[in-house]
């Protein structure tokens, strides 16, 4: 099976067809995650994956991605990587070609770069204008020019918000750092083939505005994604600040192996960050590892998910709505 965050049909689409290459989709699952996330990479998915979407307060667009073994336990993660487009497929060289877990920043990208990976602008007409639009309203005077004298920022200098996120303010300290159907879609994809064997993996721009540097929840492994073959995985969406201070999916897959189910894992999930942080707005995806699955949601209307898996009638791949 295949199971996704979001409506992000064509990544789901073509991880499913990557893992049914094989007979039982063995050995099939680090592919199908790799390149049906790629897949949304390339498509600008939702603007929330991959290059051209959330621009940061210097009007950059970064990427946070991992996949993750649940075989090996092996991971590979990038952080704040720039101007590299595939984040995921940058994720899987740091897990298979070097001996450490995660990359960061300039680093991940001239790592990348020894890879045969192209240095390219991760800017486009619609995260320039975007960013353009917020910096217009955000002007305030002698304050910016001083800090970035930067010929970009033609409208003066607007004040950056460094208000912290409490759990009373999160979600409600600014428009743009609330997170909603809207506004932010990262990707969490899981895929399990006829030998229960899992990985799991997430790629993002991660959050409107952010701070240059700022790095989410999802290339961290327990934060936006686990996964471990012996019990099943789990991914995260939502606003990564919060998440990564709880690691909800690790959570879900230790009560999965406490012998909870997985809605009641994701449950879990959820409600440790609800403890805190009672405006939270997000979801928890947890399946065991025969491919039972549940998602918690809070906050939000509505959550979709996106899931593949051999059925007797109907479409293989659909999306459900919580
Ligand atoms: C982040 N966790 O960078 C991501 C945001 C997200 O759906 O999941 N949005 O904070």
């Amino acid at each position: 099976m295949v199971i996704n965050s979001w409506t992000h049909t064509e990544g789901n689409e073509h991880a499913w067809h990557v893992l049914n290459r094989t007979p039982g989709g063995l050995g099939e699952t680090r592919n199908a995650v790799v390149e049906g996330i790629t897949r949304c990479e390339k498509l600008q998915s939702r603007l929330s994956v991959g290059y051209g979407g959330s621009p940061d307060e210097l009007g950059e667009t970064t990427l946070d991605a991992m996949i993750m073994d649940g075989a090996t336990m092996d991971v590979g993660c990038v952080a704040g990587l720039r101007r590299i487009k595939y984040a995921i497929r940058v994720a899987r060289h740091v897990m298979e070609h070097t001996r450490h877990s995660m990359l960061v920043g300039d680093s991940a990208t001239e790592f990348a770069k020894s890879m045969g990976f192209r240095d390219e602008s991760l800017s486009t007409r619609n995260s320039t204008d975007l960013w353009q639009q917020w910096i217009d309203s955000k002007c305030q005077p002698n304050f910016w020019r001083n800090v970035y004298p930067d010929p970009k920022i033609t409208c003066g200098p607007y004040k950056p918000n460094r208000t912290s996120i409490t759990p009373e303010k999160e979600n409600s300290v600014g428009k743009e750092h609330t997170i909603g159907p809207d506004n932010h879609d990262t990707i969490g994809m899981i895929a399990i083939d006829g030998d229960n064997h899992i990985h799991a993996g997430t790629s993002t721009n991660g959050l409107s505005y952010k701070i240059s540097g700022r790095v989410g929840d999802s290339p961290i492994p327990g934060a936006g994604a686990y996964a471990d073959n012996e019990v099943g995985a789990a991914t995260a969406t939502g606003n990564g600040d919060v998440l990564m201070r709880f690691l909800p999916t690790l959570l879900a897959v230790e009560a999965m192996r406490a012998g909870k189910t997985p809605a009641q894992a994701a449950e879990i999930g959820i409600r440790r960050v609800l403890k805190h942080y009672t405006n939270f707005f997000g979801a928890v995806i947890a399946v065991n590892r025969l491919g039972e699955y549940a998602v918690s949601c809070y906050g939000w209307e509505e959550f979709s998910i996106v899931v593949s898996s051999p059925l007797k009638s109907g479409p293989n791949t659909r999306i459900e709505t919580v």
